[in-house]
């Protein structure tokens, strides 16, 4: 299943085959924003987990549509992330935000089960992490990875 969004995800980068994708995928990453034209990505977040689609994107403006499926509140934090352990921060139960807060290309605050909202970032290349840092919900499990191109 995740394969089969990540090759639509890429066909919807070329040309003519961005119409095609649109109407066979629905959802696929490779439809447009209606305001500006960047790629949108559907973020699931519920407990405990976030789901990502499509999980590979080119670099640029994109839109993130942030659906908290609840049944808690989550937000969304998205960073850089070259892998390997992130350092806890004191209490042992959130990652350490204070490491990264200058190089996070965006974030929203918790928002109520049921809400969906949209967070637009400019991504350069590389892979990033989008999770949730309300106590406990990192190591819950709520952390899903994107994948930005050239
Ligand atoms: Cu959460």
């Amino acid at each position: 299943m995740r394969s089969r969004w990540i090759q639509g995800g890429r066909r919807c980068l070329f040309g003519s085959a961005v119409l095609a994708c649109a109407i066979a995928l629905g959802s696929c990453g490779g439809s447009s924003d209606s305001s500006g034209g960047a790629p949108v990505i559907q973020v699931t977040e519920r407990d405990f987990r976030i789901d990502v689609s499509p999980a590979h994107v080119a670099a640029g403006d994109v839109t993130l549509q942030v659906r908290n499926a609840g049944p808690d509140r989550h937000e969304l934090l998205v960073i850089p992330y070259a892998g390997g352990r992130l350092p806890l921060s004191p209490d042992g139960l959130t990652l350490d935000e204070t490491l990264f807060k200058n190089s996070e290309p965006g974030s929203l605050e918790p928002a109520q089960p049921g809400s969906t909202r949209r967070l637009s970032v400019r991504l350069a290349p590389g892979h990033y992490l989008l999770f949730c840092n309300m106590e406990g919900h990192f190591m819950a499990g709520m952390s899903a990875q994107l994948v930005v191109g050239p």
